[in-house]
């Protein structure tokens, strides 16, 4: 039978390449996988609870139910929290950062920034979600409390970074810029196995993730693109395919195994785009360069090169197979240069 190597296993063999690792970086893991545990174990009897009493009611037990993106977020702190390598966490559901305040903590290099469960919608209609992490090396002194410069680094300079998908299938997928390793959750032990190991996004796909509801309001570009997606593959001289979950994990982990692009453009009603520079574009655009793949705001900016101003910061977001990426940010640049000749004649 083929040996297994678990995710701790795993984690281990790779701190042994570096000499001057300090085991830090597999601990902070540990604590990732643990709380995803916690998460996989919620999610599952999500259904239960909903017979069991509604969201903000008292269930049979006698305690408040959780909004599970709420409970995501106070396991993955606790986790980080009780270990004492991490000084503090910046997380979507969070207005502003969170320090760690315990002495243990003080003296710890890193940071860690969460999306606890990404694609909430999802969650009462028993559709695939995800949690996205990624972790940095702290820029303020090593002895005192963290400082919003520690969260506002650029995605190049993330030391780790990668989702959990609560699917089909639990997995973990993650990078810390050696390539991207995938583990599948075994529930009955409680282990995640390496499944995928060297995850590799085809260079060019049949795939394209977007909102079509917003189609309207999109630019003429993006407009373009999406049509030559609807009328031309040219492996196969059919239409390429459709498919949007709503989760960007979930597309994002179909399109890095099958190849294909996920994108929310900005528009009207989001100047900036939907989705958050640091808790979700960094780690998949980082995960996507590492499997061979491209992330940029659609105008010739690499996701990871963006210097954020706050926390929250949105940006556009197109992320995929190379090839595919070329694509559209030709189209984008095609409309572009188009509209300034335009205005170059009047
Ligand atoms: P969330 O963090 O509030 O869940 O929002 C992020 C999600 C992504 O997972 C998903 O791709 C996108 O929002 C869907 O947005 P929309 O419903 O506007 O298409
Ligand atoms: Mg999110």
């Amino acid at each position: 039978m083929k040996e297994l190597i678990t995710l701790g296993e795993f984690v281990i063999q790779q701190q042994h390449k570096h000499s001057d690792a300090t085991g830090d970086l597999s601990q902070i893991f540990g604590a990732i996988r643990l709380a995803s545990k916690l998460v996989h174990r919620e999610i599952n009897k999500a259904g239960i609870a909903d017979i069991t009493g509604a969201i903000g009611q008292e269930n049979i037990q006698g305690e408040q139910q959780q909004k599970l993106d709420v409970y995501a977020n106070e396991k993955f702190k606790a986790a980080l929290a009780a270990r004492g390598l991490v000084c503090g966490i910046a997380s979507e559901e969070e207005e502003s950062y969170v320090s760690f305040d315990q002495d243990i903590n003080h003296g710890s290099k890193y940071v860690v920034l969460i999306d606890p469960i990404d694609g909430s919608s999802n969650i009462d209609v028993n559709v695939a979600v995800g949690t996205i992490f990624s972790i940095y090396r702290r820029k303020s002194p090593h002895d005192g409390p963290v400082q919003l410069e520690d969260f506002l680094q650029p995605g190049t300079a993330q030391v780790a970074a990668g989702y959990v998908i609560f699917g089909t299938s639990t997995m973990l997928v993650y990078t810390t810029g050696e390539g991207v390793n995938g583990f599948t959750f075994d529930p009955s032990i409680g282990v995640f196995y390496l499944s995928h190991a060297n995850m590799q996004i085809p260079k060019t796909g049949r795939i394209y993730s977007v909102n079509e509801g917003n189609y309207v309001h999109f630019h003429d570009g993006v407009k373009r693109y999406i049509k030559h997606c609807q009328e031309f593959d040219p492996a196969t001289n059919r239409p390429y395919t459709s498919r949007y979950i709503g989760s960007l994990v979930a597309d994002f982990h179909r399109n890095l195994l099958k190849g294909g692009i996920y994108f929310y453009p900005s528009y009207a009603n989001h100047p900036m785009g939907k989705l958050r520079l640091l808790y979700e574009c960094n780690p998949m655009a980082w995960l996507a360069e590492q499997a061979g793949g491209r992330a940029s705001d659609g105008s010739g900016t690499r996701i990871l090169d963006i210097k954020p101003m706050e926390l929250h910061q949105r940006t556009p977001f197109y992320v995929g197979s190379s090839s595919m990426m070329d694509d559209v940010e030709g189209f984008i640049a095609k409309e572009k240069a188009r509209l300034q000749q335009m205005a170059e004649l009047v």
